[in-house]
């Protein structure tokens, strides 16, 4: 994409309606706009970064669970006979349509999955199931801020699972949990599985997956060496070794401030072990049994001829509130510097004289064979100052930066520069069209 073509409406100040780092950078680099309180709209560079959040949540779940897409609006009927439809309470949005008849847009999917299963699986045979969506939801949140961390629309991944019993709905529960540990790890995201409580999903066992950063809405408590755990080379049809895995990150001492106990803290874990920070919360598991499954008659005939209700528990992982974590874990004084694997461009080319006929030849040449070799490339073609086009780049935070200019050009090089740590290295213009041989 050449930056004279793309839509970038990026900021000089600070907007003043953003008070955290990750929200201030995405209004700045021109990622998103608010459409109404808590509402956004994707603009492309941003929604470049929540399709490739998507792609990696993909390429992970596709391993154990199956996509499909369910819709926003949903029927008020299945909520009214799981009881959520008065317990879910103002956070809902219910409306109406023509007929008079009462819909609601979804803030999460048990009961219609639910549904969808009960009118379409019978036997015991047909499991272990497990389906996925990445859809919108809503949540009249009572105080949205913090941009995309905290919306009322937001993008969820949300994986609902089905079994015939208890210990195999505990082994997807378990494998859900080695998924989350991979996925978070490709987004260069350090995420602790902290005991959790169960709010209005339900059920008995639940982890919430948090990132620890200052901005957090949510205290945490936290034995210090969780950190140092590494995710182990398990295959997902291993359901001891991952059981293990799971048995001994959760052996740590982790809480969130709703399951913390001060007592067992201080008693379980030494004091220089002892971490108290602030996290944000990326995902969540929950293991709930039948809570829906009876309610709405999901029932399966199981080994014995009886028929019964389908164990069920349900994972989500915050997908646009990832891209605010993400930057929160990713920046400096100058802006974002994205991780590889969910950066909107791989490469930035910063023509720094785009008047100069050398510099424009090898620019151009840069460009068409990244483009040639399927690598995403932005080119800042525009006849802008060299310094407005770099504070650019920087701030929108494209890994590794191309630098051309006539005074190395006449001495036969150009600059690669990596935005995290800011090493740049001198690229002979002969290696021009391999420049990807260059990343150090
Ligand atoms: C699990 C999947 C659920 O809704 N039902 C389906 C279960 N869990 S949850 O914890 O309530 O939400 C899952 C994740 O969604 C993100 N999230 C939000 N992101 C942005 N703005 C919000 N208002 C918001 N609310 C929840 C979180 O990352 C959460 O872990």
């Amino acid at each position: 994409m050449k930056r004279s073509q793309l839509f970038l409406p990026t900021l000089k100040e600070n907007p003043s309606e953003a008070s955290i780092i990750s929200h201030r950078l995405m209004l700045r680099s021109g990622m998103i706009r608010q459409s109404s309180s808590g509402i956004y709209t994707w603009l492309p560079l941003g929604y470049k970064v929540l399709k490739n959040i998507e792609n990696i949540i993909r390429s992970e779940q596709n391993l154990i669970s199956q996509e499909l897409l369910m819709p926003t609006i949903q029927d008020s009927e299945i909520w009214k006979k799981s009881g959520r439809f008065d317990d879910y309470g103002k956070e809902m949005l219910k409306f109406k349509d023509r007929h008079e008849h009462e819909l609601l847009y979804g803030p999460t999917n048990e009961e219609l999955i639910t549904d969808i299963f009960s009118k379409n699986v019978v036997s015991y045979k047909s499991l272990p199931m497990c389906l996925y969506h990445i859809q919108w939801k809503f949540r009249d949140e009572i105080r949205p801020r913090f941009g995309v961390m905290r919306g009322r629309e937001f993008l969820m991944k949300d994986a609902y699972s089905f079994d015939e019993n208890k210990e195999d709905a505990i082994k997807c529960y378990n494998r859900m949990f080695l998924s989350y540990l991979r996925i978070f790890k490709k987004m260069d995201l350090k995420a602790i599985p902290v005991a959790a409580d169960t709010g209005p999903i339900g059920g008995d066992l639940s982890h919430e997956f948090i990132i620890l950063a200052d901005t957090g809405e949510s205290d945490v408590y936290l034995d210090k060496n969780i950190l140092g755990e590494n995710i182990p080379n398990i295959k997902y049809d291993e359901p001891l070794a991952i059981s293990d895995l799971v048995d001994k990150l959760t052996s740590y001492y982790t809480a969130a401030d709703d399951k913390h106990n001060e007592d067992i803290y201080i008693k379980s874990v030494k004091e220089n072990d002892r971490l108290k920070t602030r996290g944000i919360e990326v995902g969540h598991l929950f293991y709930f049994g039948n809570k829906y499954s009876k309610p709405l008659e999901a029932n399966i005939t199981n080994n014995d001829g009886q028929n019964i209700p389908v164990e069920m528990g349900s994972y989500g992982i915050g997908v646009s509130r990832l891209v605010g974590a993400i930057i929160d874990a990713h920046n400096d004084d100058k802006g974002i510097y994205w991780p590889e694997s969910v950066a909107p461009y791989m490469f930035g080319i910063v023509n720094l004289r785009q008047d100069d006929n050398a510099c424009r030849v090898l620019s151009e040449s840069i460009y068409n064979n990244l483009i040639k070799s399927n690598i995403e490339v932005l080119y800042d073609d525009r006849n802008e100052g060299a310094g407005i086009k770099l504070a650019e780049m920087d701030l929108i935070g494209i890994p590794w930066q191309i630098r051309i200019g006539p005074r190395g050009l006449k001495n036969g090089y150009f600059e690669l520069m990596n935005r995290k740590t800011g090493k740049t290295i001198e690229v002979n213009v002969n290696e021009a069209n391999n420049i990807v041989k260059n990343k150090f």
